[in-house]
C-alpha cells in the first residue's frame, strides 16, 4: 500500500521511480508538509530536532510532528533528525528534494546502538573544486585527513552481527562517484575513503549516500573492551605537485548489533 502510494506520488510529481525508491529508506513525498513520524507506527513525533549543520540551521517539530525548513541552500547537504529514544537519523538532501514536502520516519532505539559521533565531521584540507560532490562552501573547518574514536563494545557482541553505520556521507570524489553522476569534477578523482577497525582496514567507501553499513569482522572485536574506528579520507590521484585530500563530510557514526 505504502509502496503504491509512493509510486503514484512519484508519477504525479514527475520524479523517477528510481528516485522514489531511493527515498523510501526514511523519507517519502506527500503534499501535506514536512513531518517527523515513528517509522513503525506512523505516529507523529513532536519535539524532534531537525538540523542542517552546514547551514547552521535548526528547528523542532511541533505537537503534530510538522516542521518547515526555512534555510536557503543549493547542492547536497546533510539533514539530521534527533529525538530522545530514537536512533540518530540523517538524510542527504538538495534544494529539489527540500522543495517537496517530506515525511521522515525515524526508528526507536533498540538499546543496542553505540553512538560514536553525532556531530557532522569535515575531513580533508578545505581545498576542493567547485564541481566536487560537495561544492557548497564548507562551514566546518576540516579536522584533517582522518577521524578516530575509541568506544566500548559489550561481551555479547561476539554472538551478533555488528556494523559500523555511517548515517550520511557527502563529498566523495572517487572515479566511481563520478561515473555515477555524483559530482561534476571532470579532470580529477580521488582514492576512496578508508575505514579501519582496531588497526585493520575493513572497507573503502566508493560512493556518497545515507545509511552505509560496514560489517565489523567479529574476530577483530575486542569484546568488553575498548575498540577503535578510524576513517581516513582519500587523496586526489591526479594532483602530484602536493597532497590534496578529498574534502568530505559525514554525520552520525554508530555501531549497530543485530
Ligand atoms: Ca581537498
Amino acid at each position: 500500500m505504502k509502496k503504491i502510494l509512493i509510486f503514484s506520488l512519484a508519477m504525479l510529481l514527475g520524479i523517477s521511480a528510481a528516485n522514489a525508491d531511493a527515498l523510501t529508506g526514511g523519507v517519502s513525498t506527500v503534499g501535506l508538509g514536512n513531518k517527523v513520524v515513528d517509522a513503525n507506527t506512523n505516529a507523529p513525533i513532536s519535539g524532534a530536532q531537525i538540523s542542517l549543520p552546514k547551514q547552521n540551521y535548526s528547528t523542532k517539530s511541533d505537537e503534530n510532528g510538522n516542521f518547515n525548513l526555512n534555510a536557503n541552500f543549493s547542492g547536497n547537504t546533510i539533514m539530521s533528525v534527533k529525538k530522545d529514544g530514537y536512533k540518530p537519523f540523517s538524510l542527504t538532501i538538495d534544494e529539489h528534494i527540500a522543495a517537496r514536502p517530506m515525511i521522515l520516519g525515524i526508528q526507536k532505539s533498540n538499546g543496542r546502538e553505540v553512538v560514536i559521533e553525532s556531530a557532522m565531521l569535515h575531513l580533508g584540507d578545505n581545498n576542493f573544486s567547485a564541481g566536487s560532490a560537495n561544492s557548497d562552501q564548507f562551514k566546518l573547518k576540516a579536522i584533517g585527513p582522518f577521524y578516530t574514536k575509541t568506544f566500548k563494545m559489550s561481551a555479547n557482541t561476539l554472538n551478533l552481527n555488528n556494523y559500523l553505520v555511517i548515517g550520511s556521507i557527502i563529498g566523495i570524489d572517487t572515479a566511481m562517484a563520478r561515473s555515477m553522476g555524483q559530482n561534476s569534477v571532470r579532470n580529477s578523482f580521488s582514492s576512496p575513503p578508508e575505514v579501519y577497525f582496531n588497526g585493520t582496514k575493513i572497507a573503502e567507501i566508493q560512493l556518497n549516500g545515507d545509511n552505509q553499513k560496514i560489517k565489523l569482522p567479529n574476530n577483530l572485536i575486542r569484546a568488553d573492551n575498548t575498540n577503535e574506528v578510524t576513517i581516513q579520507t582519500g587523496k586526489n590521484l591526479t594532483q602530484h605537485a602536493y597532497v590534496d585530500y578529498d574534502d568530505i563530510e559525514l554525520m552520525n557514526l554508530s555501531i549497530q548489533s543485530e
